[in-house]
């Protein structure tokens, strides 16, 4: 490999990193009746590789996670929330 060649992959690997898909997703949360239902939720969704933020707002029922979607989907984030006895959706 180049010089130059090496020199080019060094600088564009942060842009790399940047364009990794962050995304945020706010779910719609049911069956959150106390503090601690929103806690057992958020742990869960942190569980979730790719999952680098999970945000409860309990009065809104609604966790807003930020994820890695080349390693999550909100598919899975639901999942995960059901799992635990929270059925969820994706807001649109
Ligand atoms: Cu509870």
């Amino acid at each position: 490999m180049s010089k130059l060649l090496a020199a080019a992959l060094v600088t564009l690997m942060p842009l790399a990193a940047l364009a990794a898909t962050s995304r945020t997703a706010v779910l719609e949360v049911q069956n959150m009746t106390c503090e601690l239902c929103s806690v057992t939720v958020k742990k869960s969704l942190e569980k979730v590789a790719g999952v680098s933020q999970a945000r409860i707002d309990f009065a809104r029922k609604r966790a807003t996670v930020t994820f890695d979607a080349d390693m999550t989907s909100t598919t899975a984030l639901v999942k995960v929330t059901t799992d635990a006895g929270f059925p969820s959706t994706v807001q649109k």
